[in-house]
């Protein structure tokens, strides 16, 4: 099938009005007629039957929202084991007072499903002790949460913000940004962490592969910049499991990861060492080999500056205005402060033009990179 026949199938009209910042949107496992809505500004907004219905859950009071900053997801937790009654949990992940990323537990009102009882909040405790994963730059703060088909929670974390990484987050064993988490949240809710680590993990030895390197057990694959959204192929309606991350580029290079399904994890995305499929900065190795480069990546720098990594000019695309006009629109968005979010915010927010108004006309995107940037998302955000 040509791009053009593909495209040709999507066709995007508005569903619902009156949001701000809408980030995410999850399906009600209990009520199909019911669907969250996640704002980053720290409300989760209730959908019946598709007219918005009042708030889930409302923590503007305590995240940070800002920038790239605030409330990112929501996951509600699967029944242990599948044929029981689901526990009424669930989970957010937000930017806590002084940037930190929460992992907050919650439990659904015994009264009320559609309002969540602000009383059984508890935030998962980190293997430093704290309740909050340190995060020190406004950007690139991850914050997806999904429930694979193992039924772990996994957890996508940035690698601290700025620019290329410069602490070298994403290739250090002993701090979780820049990682893709995986544990296990099927513990009572005394439980003073409120997770375990399954002991399948790739790193639950503590120890980096054949080294005495230690590595943070919860740690589920490295080398992520900012995977802002991903999910599981959903196997409950024919997917293989398999998993697919987004991950956004420096200045140039934005990829899709795949990790087939049962892969075991412990891969090593390549961040910051690997830019999509070419090389970034070196100054200092991966934390371990080999690196697993993506199986698609799409160009985002204006055409001017494209160039292979051999040096040589890259045709510019087709004419019309540079991938930097495109890229430049979602400056005007109201959140759009980072460059790698900008462009997330772009592609999703082409159904909801609601949030950004002037999306560029079709033909100021260039063909190849407006295609794939849109499946791109939309299969990294479909989960939600
Ligand atoms: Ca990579």
């Amino acid at each position: 099938m040509s791009a053009g026949a593909a495209e040709a199938e999507l066709r995007l009209r508005p569903h619902l009005s009156g949001l701000s910042l809408p980030v995410a949107i999850v399906q009600d496992p209990n009520d199909a007629t019911v669907q969250f809505v996640v704002e980053l500004g720290g409300r989760i907004r209730v959908v019946q039957n598709g007219t918005l219905a009042g708030d889930f859950l409302d923590l503007r009071g305590v995240v940070l929202a800002g920038g790239e900053r605030g409330l990112f997801s929501i996951a509600f937790e699967p029944a242990f084991p599948p044929e029981t009654e689901p526990s009424g949990r669930f989970f957010v992940c937000f930017t806590g007072a002084g940037g930190g990323i929460v992992v907050a537990r919650f439990r659904r009102s015994a009264a009320n499903p559609l309002v969540a009882d602000m009383t059984s909040r508890m935030d998962l405790r980190w293997p430093d002790g704290r309740r909050f994963i340190p995060h020190p730059e406004n950007n690139h703060n991850g914050g997806h949460i999904v429930f694979g088909p193992d039924r772990y929670l996994y957890i996508g974390l940035g690698d601290g913000g700025a620019g290329n990484d410069p602490p070298h987050n994403a290739q250090n064993p002993l701090t979780l940004l820049g990682k893709m988490l995986r544990i296990d949240v099927n513990v009572p809710d005394a439980d003073l962490n409120g997770y375990q680590v399954p002991p399948d993990n790739p790193f639950a030895d503590g120890f980096l592969p054949s080294t005495t390197k230690a590595v943070l057990k919860e740690i589920w694959s490295f080398g992520l910049r900012n995977p802002w959204r991903f999910n599981f192929d959903d196997v409950a309606r024919g997917g293989s499991g398999a998993l697919l991350i987004g991950d956004v580029g420096q200045g140039q290079w934005e990829e899709v990861d795949f990790e087939p399904p049962a892969s075991g994890g412990g891969r090593n995305y390549g961040w910051r060492n690997r830019e999509g499929n070419h090389s970034n900065v070196t100054s200092l190795p991966p934390a371990y080999l080999p690196l697993t480069d993506p199986i698609h990546e799409y160009n985002t720098a204006p055409a001017a500056a494209r160039r292979s990594p051999a040096g040589t000019s890259i045709a510019a695309p087709r004419s019309g205005p540079s991938s930097s006009a495109a890229t430049s629109s979602p400056t005007s968005c109201r959140s759009a402060s980072g460059r790698s979010r900008s462009r997330s915010i772009r592609s999703r927010a082409r159904p909801r033009r609601s949030i950004c108004a002037s999306t560029p006309p079709r033909s100021a995107v260039p063909a190849s990179s407006a295609t794939l940037a849109r499946s791109a998302s939309t299969r990294a955000a479909s989960s939600t």
